[in-house]
């Protein structure tokens, strides 16, 4: 594996000294300053590269180059981004970059409803708690059909949880929700979400899926002819939210996205705790099904609560069975060896951690603090090095 770090850029927190101390080799970044859609310079992009290396580290995976909601929902200029999307990888690849991570999750990107929920040992964690989503579904947006969305029970709940938040927790579970986690790009006042999933009413499953194979039916040729693997994340989480569709959750998603577009430029990033929320995704199954096409690791952790709610665990613990992720990895990285591939090693980031030690008085990046992110790489490269030297 190639042992990498996700790096902001030049706001971050962490800087790339703090990423090469931590044992990584690599970073995974984006032009975060740009606009959704906008094309990305090769001048922007070779300025970018230059700080890496001239740290010590090589710029391996762009995550994410992310996709405009006209190309989602195929509205508007949504031809415009597509070739704009197109200018942007070819830029890339003049600049020796061909791994590019991305999403199609309407409107949120990734999403949890506590960015600083208290674990037992005192370090602090990313939490979805499923309650407090429909709290902030019913009460606190009062979606118009929201109430459709849930069952008599969840209501039940929901409203209970509720009626328990003060105003600083309300305020507090709103921006966790849609003030934009990092990486997420874009941010939304209460009103601004409203509207936003307001474009949505009419886009179905069906569309959405369409929308994502006409975009990667227009955009893979391209891809495959410069030799830049696009590699697709899983939702986070992997099931619909407020209604809107989610389209890259499942098996049978997956299954249907890679037979239409059969090409292995057509990738995916295999995010184990994005996929591990459904307990009837098997990972290693899921690992050996589409290992050929998987271009990008993100290896994290999650403890399931039931009814989608689940808790970021260590990287080590949780209902993931990493030991059976990383020995499935070091397989494949063999097979390719052997067939002389040389995209042979595959890029891993720790994905997440938790905020524990000295960063717990640190300004942070939810999920991207320095000590967490260390821990799990420690422990990643540790698993792996014991796995390769007992094989
Ligand atoms: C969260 C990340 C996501 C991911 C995008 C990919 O921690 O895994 O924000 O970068 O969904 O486009």
């Amino acid at each position: 594996m190639k042992d990498s770090f996700r790096w902001y850029g030049p706001n971050d927190p962490v800087s790339l000294e703090d990423i090469l101390q931590a044992g990584a080799t690599t970073v995974v970044s984006a032009l975060h300053n740009l606009t959704n859609g906008e094309v990305w310079d090769e001048s922007a992009i070779k300025a970018h590269q230059k700080i890496i290396i001239d740290a010590g580290l090589n710029w391996e995976v762009v995550e994410s180059i992310p996709i405009h909601e006209e190309i989602k929902q195929r509205t508007g200029s949504f031809e415009f981004y597509i070739e704009n999307y197109k200018k942007t990888i070819t830029n890339l690849a003049s600049c020796g970059i061909y791994n590019v991570c991305y999403n199609f999750m309407p409107v949120l990107d990734w999403t949890r409803t506590h960015l600083y929920y208290s674990m037992n040992d005192g370090s602090k964690a990313l939490y979805y708690n499923n309650t407090a989503l429909a709290a902030f579904d019913l009460f606190i947006l009062k979606r118009v059909g929201a109430k459709k969305t849930y069952d008599k029970n969840q209501i039940k709940k929901a409203k209970s949880y509720f009626k328990s938040l003060s105003p600083d927790d309300i305020k507090i579970l709103s921006k966790s929700i849609i003030a934009g986690l990092p990486g997420a790009e874009e941010g939304y006042t209460i009103e601004q979400f409203r509207k936003k999933l307001q474009q949505y009413e009419y886009v179905s499953s069906e569309d959405l899926r369409e929308h994502l194979i006409l975009f990667l039916e227009a955009i893979i040729p391209t891809a495959e002819k410069l030799g830049v693997k696009m590699c697709i994340h899983p939702d986070d989480p992997p099931f619909s939210l407020f209604g809107i569709p989610r389209v890259v959750s499942t098996l049978k998603d997956l299954n249907i996205l890679f037979k239409r577009v059969p090409s292995i430029y057509n990738g995916l990033t295999f995010c184990t705790g994005s996929l591990g929320v459904r307990q009837e995704n098997d990972l290693i199954q899921l690992f050996k099904q589409f290992a050929n096409r998987i271009h990008f690791l993100h290896l994290r952790n999650i403890r399931r609560e039931g009814q989608g709610s689940f808790v970021e665990a260590n990287h080590l613990e949780g209902d993931v069975d990493m030991f059976s992720v990383v020995h499935s990895v070091i397989n494949e990285e063999k097979k390719r060896k052997k067939e002389n591939r040389l995209d042979w090693e595959l890029p891993m980031r720790p994905d997440h951690g938790h905020q524990m030690l000295d960063d717990l008085n640190k300004k942070i990046n939810p999920g991207y603090s320095a000590i967490g992110r260390l821990r799990g790489l420690a422990e990643i490269r540790g698993l792996a090095l014991a796995i390769i030297r007992t094989k």
